[in-house]
């Protein structure tokens, strides 16, 4: 008897990097007939681990029945979701012709794109070429929420964004960060081994999260004051003589200016703010402090609050202050790899005039995380890593998309008329849910690139289907934050007409007479490019590497000083002196609670079978967690007739969103946590934009100015005031069934 399997051709296995989430683990795909079957973990037992059930679901998903397949263009009116069938050819001539139109009318600066970048793996680079030769500064970008803007506020410190070294280190701190199994998996399981060998893991987090409950200190802080609590660690440090003088003397510069500061924060001052004992506070700093080699992992939690610049730069002086830096054990500086082209090296910043980057919207009010600061550190960055124009972790120098999305909205201080946003969901990405979707209503031109139909992309007038990370080669390479390399082949051919954003920018960029700088025919080309310092071309690479890293060079700066103005690093920062701002951290309370907002909300503690807002359309996944929910302490819930599994809507003075009580004595009492990214793509054709508005955080974030943190005008997740009241399930919702 034949078996179906043996009329199939047989299986065959190869490696690809993974961007389902932003980590990307290297795994194994199985493919037959065109078509990934399975997902095996790497061969290597050191990276065997470093998979989740999310990874393991990447048949399904990019199998998936809802992927887009053909380019669609709007026939209903905007966001009706009503669309016909087009050509690939015909939707890049009339987005050229459309785009030249706007861009003669009103200027390049008109134009502005939004991304993320990892999960489309080629957009970074060829996007901001893209931009810089056609003159617009407005580029944005998630990472502005996200390690972006840690690594442009790192380098204020002390010129670049450095990297833990967890493989070594005897002490790990934790600033909310909690990486588990299924989240950051690579993460989760070097601290794991970390812990193994014994290294101390102290973790600050408002709730008693996974990490927290294995944590050897646990600093349960009031959320949104973590500057205050850095400022803490710092008192206790000086006064304590535990800082490394040496280093300080010789490598630092500010200390006074910085001690005076830190003397405004007794821990009397600092337990009132955290709400943590100072004694605690005392012991942690003492162990951080003490340690042979301690890290302060990034955390998204001080990206994402009122303090952020400060926070960062806080936890810049810490590493500093106790001499962790570039160190066996403390925060490597490693540069990028010798061999490689970054996409910061495509992205051509010094072709558009000056005069555009000073356009960029956010340059004059909320500089540091934009062209303005960049063009401060330039000569800085040459001088020590041999590059004018670094863009770690994908952006250190973007717009501010507040006020992007008001010059989309208002014309204000000039209009935006086109947008285009690849590989992200950007009307539940950024704060105020609102102005982000008058935004887009105000468009004459929104191109998505997608693989799903999301909300965000009914409200465009062009969809592009977009090819997955088995569809491509690649080369991930930790998106200019680190120097590790590592292959990701294309394994299988993308679905009908869909293709990558680099197929897309070279499409347009040769319609708009920019030929000349896009050469390159295919990602193979690009990347025999970008390997060509190595002297390799990428089918060398690919039968040769699957992962490589450039050894450690331990402290570079004895000879190539720091990448700062004064070539050291700069406890008092002169680029924020020069910009008008304080050039020593401090910590700014956030918008007060009150008698009708009593609760200090929190967006985050991301869902082990999501990525952000994506895969709510996963059978597979979804059914792990089918609906949003708000986390409440049970004393909390019982005083506001909260129950465990029924619905609540959570209220802030900017707007309200529904999801199911979750009673949990792991909150900290007064704090309420929401969920971010939930939309609820079964709704299609019945709920407007499906569901984008019912339980999404980004409609309860405000962006007013006393929500932005002043210098790079982040907003407020981590503690704003709300009020939570029982309700009945959204009226509409159908019961949940969902394929894949
Ligand atoms: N309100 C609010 N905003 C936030 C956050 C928050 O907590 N609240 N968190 C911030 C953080 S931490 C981050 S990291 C950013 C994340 O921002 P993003 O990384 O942009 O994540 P998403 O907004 O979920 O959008 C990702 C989209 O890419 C699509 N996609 C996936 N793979 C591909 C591909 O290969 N090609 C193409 N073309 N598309 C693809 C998915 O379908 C999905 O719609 O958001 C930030 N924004
Ligand atoms: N499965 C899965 N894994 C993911 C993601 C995903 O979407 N799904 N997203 C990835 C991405 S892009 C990111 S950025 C990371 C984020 O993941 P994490 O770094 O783990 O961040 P969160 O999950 O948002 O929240 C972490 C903790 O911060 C605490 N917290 C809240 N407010 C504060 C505060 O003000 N101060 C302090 N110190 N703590 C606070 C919360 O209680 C929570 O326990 O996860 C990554 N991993
Ligand atoms: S942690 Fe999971 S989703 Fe993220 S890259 Fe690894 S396998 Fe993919
Ligand atoms: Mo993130």
């Amino acid at each position: 008897m034949t078996t179906p399997d043996s009329t199939m051709n047989p299986q065959h296995t190869k490696y690809c990097v993974c961007t389902i989430c932003d980590i990307g683990c290297q795994f194994r795909a199985v493919v037959q007939d065109d078509r990934v079957v399975r997902i095996l973990p790497h061969e290597s037992p050191a990276l065997a681990r470093n998979i989740c059930f999310k990874g393991t679901a990447a048949p399904q998903i990019h199998n998936h029945p809802d992927r887009l397949r053909v380019p669609l263009k709007r026939v209903g009116a905007r966001g009706s979701d009503q669309w016909e069938e087009i050509s690939y050819e015909q939707a890049m001539d009339e987005i050229a012709e459309r785009l030249s139109t706007i861009v003669t009318e009103h200027g390049p600066e008109s134009f502005a794109v939004s991304t993320s970048g990892w999960n489309t793996q080629t957009t970074h680079g060829f996007d901001r070429r893209f931009m810089n030769l056609l003159g617009s500064p407005n580029w944005i970008s998630g990472v502005s929420l996200c390690a972006g803007n840690t690594a442009a506020v790192n380098r204020l410190t002390y010129g670049w964004f450095p990297f833990p070294d967890l493989l070594n280190t005897n002490c790990i701190v934790l600033f909310g960060h909690n990486p588990r199994k299924h989240s950051w998996t690579p993460l989760f399981n070097m601290i794991e081994a970390a812990r193994d060998r014994g290294a101390t893991v102290i973790v600050l987090d408002p709730r008693v999260s996974e990490q927290a409950e294995k944590a050897d200190l646990h600093l349960q802080l009031r959320a949104g004051t973590d500057a205050a609590m850095c400022l803490g660690w710092l008192k206790v440090i000086l006064d304590e003589g535990l800082h490394d003088q040496r280093f300080i003397d010789d490598w630092c510069v500010g200390f006074d200016e910085l001690r005076a500061r830190v003397d405004e924060y007794p821990l009397e001052r600092v337990e009132e703010i955290t709400g943590v004992d100072r004694e605690l506070i005392a012991q942690a700093a003492r162990i951080y402090a003490n340690a042979d080699g301690a890290v302060i992992p990034w955390t998204p939690v001080t990206d994402q609050q009122i303090s952020s610049t400060s926070a960062i730069r806080l936890h810049s002086i810490l590493r500093a202050v106790t001499g962790n830096l570039d160190v066996v054990g403390g925060e490597m500086l490693n540069g990028v790899h010798p061999g490689w082209r970054t996409e910061a090296d495509l992205q051509l910043h010094d072709v558009i005039a000056p005069e555009q980057r000073a356009k960029q919207l956010g340059y004059d009010k909320h500089p540091v995380y934009t062209y303005r600061t960049a063009e401060m550190l330039r000569p800085h960055m040459e001088r020590v890593w041999g590059r004018r124009w670094m863009d770690q972790v994908m952006g250190c120098h973007m717009a501010n998309p507040t006020e992007v999305f008001r010059a989309m909205a208002d014309g204000d201080p000039y209009p935006i008329r086109a947008f285009f946003t690849l590989g992200n969901n950007t009307l539940l990405s950024y704060p105020n849910q609102h102005q982000v979707h008058r935004a887009l209503m105000n468009q004459e031109l929104i191109v998505a690139h997608e693989i799903f139909m999301t909300p965000t992309a009914m409200l465009a007038d062009y969809v592009l289907p977009g090819d997955v990370f088995t569809e491509r080669a690649h080369i991930a390479d930790t998106w200019g934050w680190g120097n590790r390399l590592a292959l990701s082949e294309q394994v299988v051919s993308p679905p009908e007409q869909a293709s990558s954003t680099f197929r897309f920018w070279t499409d347009l960029a040769r319609r708009m007479g920019f030929a000349e700088h896009f050469p390159w025919d295919d990602l193979e080309q690009v990347l025999d490019h970008r390997l060509e310092p190595s002297g390799r071309t990428f089918e060398q690479f690919a039968s040769t590497v699957l992962m490589e890293q450039a050894p450690p060079d331990y402290r570079k700066y004895r000879r190539t000083g720091f990448a700062t103005p004064s070539g050291k690093v700069e406890l008092r920062s002169s680029i924020l002196d020069e910009l008008g701002f304080d050039p020593l951290p401090y910590h700014r309370e956030g918008p007060a609670t009150s008698d009708a907002f009593p609760y200090r909300v929190f967006t985050g503690v991301r869902e082990d079978p999501f990525f952000q807002t994506g895969q709510r359309n996963i059978g597979v996944l979804r059914r792990r967690s089918p609906s949003p929910k708000f986390f409440v302490h049970p004393d909390d819930a019982s005083r506001d007739g909260l129950v465990d599994g029924h619905w609540a809507r959570l209220e802030t003075e900017q707007g309200h969103v529904v999801a199911k009580v979750s009673v949990r004595s792991e909150m900290r009492p007064g704090h309420v946590r929401v969920p971010h990214g939930w939309w609820y793509p079964e709704t299609r054709g019945s709920i407007e934009l499906a569901g984008a508005f019912l339980s999404s955080d980004a409609v309860l974030c405000s962006d007013a100015d006393e929500f932005l943190d002043h210098e790079q005008g982040i907003p407020h997740f981590k503690g704003f005031p709300g009020r939570l009241v029982p309700c009945d399930a959204p009226a509409g919702m159908s019961e949940l069934t969902l394929g894949g």
